[in-house]
């Protein structure tokens, strides 16, 4: 297996990621500004197939309109040169001094309006590219002390905000969907919709919730403490999984951004075998920060870690499920029971309560006797993800 990746797989970056220059609360840059041309080139020549960017990242904040022709034109030769697409877009609301109190959520209401037109004039650009998803991240739609935010207002805001973009891309005719990003903290000490199950809460009180849908990142759920491939599940089932960003972390502390495959390896594995066997289709997008003690050949070697470390778990998982052992195992471990309702086709309460095996004849103590065989199935993923098996 070479693990080379093609475009097949839709393995998009952000603009931001291979371009982060490592500045962080304790230390300055440590690599010089990359060019979005020479990270769409290289992204294309280590074969990924998208990028995606926040505004600012293409079109620096307080560019002329001039300036910004200019930097869309050269960024679009760059993509028709190489067949790099923009799958998805976003917008920075949470870099500049004026966001420091959040956004579509801040209590000072023209920051609030601002950041509306911000982001309208950023979803005229996604169309233009021919973006699909529009991932929001809420950075900084939080706080960092309980009186500071009347939380119940801020959702109505938030709300306003989603339903007003909606509306506008509805009216444009524009063929872009909404992916809200959870995050629990980082950068405000704690943060509006911080998990992916929040988010899905919240898209139900929403006037167009179809529109909507989530883009979980590894990391943000992790540093919650939470089941990653849970999360993911759980979006997968409600029909909103529109969007993923894909890295490492290990566990409850800052966010890392490691590449994919860093951090919690076991994790990642059940997450490729979900993605790839649970009808995902969307772009694997890669939100992960190569670290600061690394030169552009180490941005590079990052960036390409991320992309090898996804094929080989999708290998690893294909032939976990392939093995005519785990198959066996996994019917040991009565999935195939799980998969099967639990009710008859049409029962009603009346006829479970006349069911007599169901609790008169039901043997708890028997049934509580029985083992689940999980630990030789999991045995059975660890020898695959380890390649100690075929
Ligand atoms: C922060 C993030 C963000 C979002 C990005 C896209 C800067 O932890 O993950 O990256 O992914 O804003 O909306
Ligand atoms: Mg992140
Ligand atoms: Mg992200």
């Amino acid at each position: 297996m070479s693990f080379q990746p093609t475009p097949a797989d839709k393995f998009s970056f952000g603009l931001w990621t291979v371009g982060w220059q490592g500045r962080d609360p304790f230390g300055d840059a440590t690599r010089p500004a990359l060019d979005p041309v020479e990270s769409v080139t290289r992204l294309a020549e280590l074969g990924a197939y998208g990028v995606t960017f926040h505004d600012d990242d293409l079109i620096p904040f307080g560019a002329s309109q001039s300036e910004r022709e200019g930097h869309i034109k050269r960024f679009r030769q760059a993509l028709d040169s190489t067949g790099i697409v923009v799958p998805m877009v976003t917008t920075n609301l949470f870099t500049h001094p004026v966001f420091k109190d959040g956004a579509f959520t801040a209590n000072d209401r023209d920051v609030r309006r601002y950041a509306l037109r911000k982001t309208m004039r950023n979803l005229d650009l996604a169309a233009e590219l021919g973006a699909e998803t529009f991932v929001a991240w809420g950075g900084r739609e939080g706080a960092e002390s309980g009186g500071a935010k009347d939380v119940r207002a801020a959702l109505d805001r938030f709300k306003e905000a989603f339903d007003l973009l909606a509306e506008y891309v509805t009216e444009q005719g524009y063929g872009l969907r909404f992916a809200l990003e959870p995050k629990p903290n980082e950068p405000r000490g704690d943060i509006l919709l911080p998990t992916v199950g929040h988010a899905l809460a919240f898209i139900e009180r929403l006037e167009r919730p179809e529109l909507f849908g989530v883009n979980p990142e590894v990391g943000h759920e992790q540093m919650a403490g939470l089941n990653f491939p849970h999360g993911i599940a759980q979006a997968l089932w409600s029909g909103k999984l529109f969007h993923i960003d894909l890295n490492g972390q290990n566990g409850i502390k800052y966010d890392q951004d490691l590449r994919f495959g860093a951090g919690d390896l076991r994790s990642a594995f059940w997450l490729v075998d979900l993605l790839e066997s649970g009808g995902y289709e969307g772009p694997r997008h890669f939100d992960f920060k190569p670290p600061r003690t690394e030169d552009f050949d180490g941005v590079w070697a990052s960036a390409a870690g991320c992309m090898r470390n996804y094929l080989i778990l999708k290998e690893r998982a294909a032939a976990f499920r392939a093995d005519p052992a785990v198959q066996e195992a996994l019917r040991a471990s009565r999935l195939d029971e799980l998969a099967r309702p639990t009710l008859e086709p049409g029962e009603s309460p009346a006829a479970l309560l006349a069911d007599r095996s169901a609790f008169e004849e039901f043997d708890p103590e028997a049934a509580g006797r029985r083992g689940m065989a999980f630990e030789a199935l999991d045995q059975l993923a660890t020898d695959h993800l380890l390649a100690a098996r075929g």
